[in-house]
């Protein structure tokens, strides 16, 4: 909780330097705590108390001070004072995609301007598009930021709602009367985006049923009571800094199964099983199924499949997409699972924008009992992110070999995500990426181009035989930057001819490619490579985001090369160079 609200202050105060055109360097080890701190499972409470959080690099003198501070007095100061030398407005104008704190700061300090209202009016006047290092084009996109932005206010990323429904978990578990509290919702399919949290209750009727809403609606974390009734609460709950919504529901043991499956949704696919329960002329409800008054199941989710004649559907699947009719003829796909993971294969050190080195993705990965890990620092291009030269990459590789022949039960491999120039060529020569064992190509500017240039620069990255791997492919940001409008059915295909796998990036705020695409690229055949793109050694904890929209798109074991044994998985990298 802490550790989120400190998290979105150190950004925030990074935010309003750069708007204030303060030092970039000093802007970026802002940036840099506050990713230090949100990637902590720990509280930072607890870190501080036992004088832990003082010796974690990258948090030097006056962060630490900070942080002290806030969890002394429940402020920072000098966030306050930051925010006071800016209109109240402006901080939100940097959530609109397409827009940064340079572009802020000019629209601010030249055009007045100190909301997204009066935003929206100077872009009507053509004020925006008449600035310098604007123009029309750049107007437009800013504009479709702001309509994208208002399409997708209200929902949240799925981490988000995760961590919501955790803190509700964790208070429902205290209160005392009730058996069993599970998940339902968009939440269980794990959705890429969140509307609303649902959780259910069982095994309290009657009083007891109303004393655990009555429990929920009155707990310290909740911020507005939106309806209470004997049987359901719904809340507006804290969650490190932003509003929740969380349904909860309380049933009867015996209906455990049926409110679990109605409550899960989607409402799509319950409109398909509800119809094949009319056709056997039984009664579906949120109660159980019935034959007459007889309810024939309702405790057990998979029974209410099973006596409708399917096989159990994994919620991951539960979207109208075929599931029903596949359980029917019993071809559901067996999907993968978190444990069929052997490595990661998306990971950034401090040798360019990450936090932790080597030693501690080798460490993590041991106690994750993976058989491999890849290391992919950005290539020279990626300025920002302190991206590799040549020749600190080739150091790099070297220090790899060493220290993989250091290191027993796993392979350590030598990778590189390299920046996709403007061309479609790549960010190092052909003899560089030869040394290395995996290649991930990734768009990292230009993303707003058009879809035939994205698209051809996509292909191009493929044909280079070094790539391994296209990394998050669309370069979406949810809730924060649109995809890249990728022909997508073109970049399948050519990855199939290729030889190139696509990768599932884990990171929450990615899940690119998305589920949908992921079920294209395996009905054409085309790998998937599923990576945490971690940060810090935590962020490889973020694998299960991957894993499941990997299976939100269908896919098994067999569709994803980070499944692979360490000997198979280098000979399928291997076809690709030879040829
Ligand atoms: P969300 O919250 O927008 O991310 O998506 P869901 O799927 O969690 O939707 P929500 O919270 O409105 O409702 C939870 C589930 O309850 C939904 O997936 C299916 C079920 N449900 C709710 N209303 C209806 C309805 O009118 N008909 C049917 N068949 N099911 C419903
Ligand atoms: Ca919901
Ligand atoms: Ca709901
Ligand atoms: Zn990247």
């Amino acid at each position: 909780m802490t550790n989120k609200l400190l998290r979105a202050i150190f950004d925030q105060m990074a935010d309003v330097m750069e708007i204030l055109g303060e030092d970039r360097f000093r802007v970026n080890s802002y940036r840099k705590v506050a990713r230090l701190i949100g990637d902590i499972p720990t509280d930072v409470e607890i870190l501080l108390a036992a004088g832990k959080l003082a010796k974690m690099a990258g948090i030097g003198k006056s962060s630490l001070a900070k942080i002290e501070e806030f969890v002394k007095t429940g402020e920072i100061i000098a966030h306050r004072d930051l925010l006071a030398k800016i209109p109240p407005g402006l901080p939100e104008l940097l959530n609109i995609p397409g827009l940064g704190p340079k572009g802020v700061k000019a629209i601010y300090d030249r055009l007045k301007v100190t909301n997204v209202a009066e935003l929206k009016a100077a872009i009507e006047t053509g004020a925006v598009a008449g600035l310098s290092g604007f123009g029309d084009k750049k107007a437009a996109a800013i504009a479709r930021g702001i309509a994208f932005l208002e399409k997708s206010t209200g929902r949240i990323r799925i981490d988000q709602a995760l961590e919501a429904a955790e803190k509700v978990r964790r208070f429902l578990r205290d209160v005392s009367g009730m058996l069993r509290i599970r998940t339902a919702g968009s939440l269980r399919r794990w959705a890429e985006t969140i509307g609303d949290v649902d959780i259910l209750v069982a095994g309290a009727g009657g009083e007891a049923a109303e004393k655990v809403v009555e429990a929920f609606t009155a707990a310290d974390f909740v911020r507005e009571v939106i309806a209470s009734g004997p049987t359901k609460g719904s809340a507006m709950i804290d969650t490190g800094g932003i509003g929740v919504h969380v349904d909860v529901r309380v049933v009867p043991e015996e209906s455990f199964g049926a409110a679990a499956q109605y409550f899960t949704g989607s409402k799509e696919h319950n409109v398909r099983l509800r119809e094949i329960a009319v056709k056997a002329k039984l009664k579906l409800n949120e109660y159980g199924l019935f034959k007459g008054e007889k309810m024939i199941a309702g405790a057990v989710e998979e029974e209410i499949y099973h006596k409708l004649g399917l096989d159990y559907v994994d919620p991951l699947l539960r979207e109208d997409r075929g599931e029903v009719q596949a359980s029917k003829e019993h071809r559901l796909p067996e999907l993968i699972q978190l444990g069929d993971i052997k490595g990661d294969l998306h990971l950034h050190t401090i040798a360019s924008d990450g936090d932790c080195d080597i030693c501690e993705f080798v460490e993590t990965a041991q106690s994750l009992g993976y058989k491999y890990i890849c290391i992919t620092d950005h290539s020279k291009s990626s300025v920002i992110a302190n991206g590799l030269s040549a020749k600190r990459l080739a150091q790099q590789i070297r220090q790899i070999r060493k220290l993989d022949t250091t290191v027993k039960g796993m392979t350590i491999f030598a990778g590189c995500e390299v920046d996709v120039l403007a061309d479609g060529k790549m960010d190092f020569e052909d003899e560089l990426l030869a040394e290395l064992d995996f290649v991930i190509a990734s768009v990292h500017s230009g993303m707003s181009s058009s879809r035939e240039k994205v698209t051809t620069r996509t292909l191009k990255a493929m044909d280079n035989p070094y790539v391994t791997c296209i990394g998050h492919p669309t370069g979406r940001l949810l809730g924060q930057r649109e995809a890249m409008d990728l022909d997508m059915a073109k970049v399948i295909e050519h990855a199939a001819e290729t030889h190139t796998a696509l990768e599932i990036n884990a990171n929450p705020w990615r899940l690119d490619l998305k589920d949908t695409h992921c079920r294209m690229a395996i009905e054409a055949g085309v790998k998937l490579v599923i990576g945490t793109d971690a940060h810090s050694a935590n962020g490889m904890g973020l694998m299960g985001f991957g894993v499941a929209t990997a299976g939100r798109g269908w896919a098994t074991r067999a569709d994803v090369l980070n499944t692979l044994s360490t000997a198979k998985l280098k000979n399928w990298i291997k076809i690709k160079r030879s040829r």
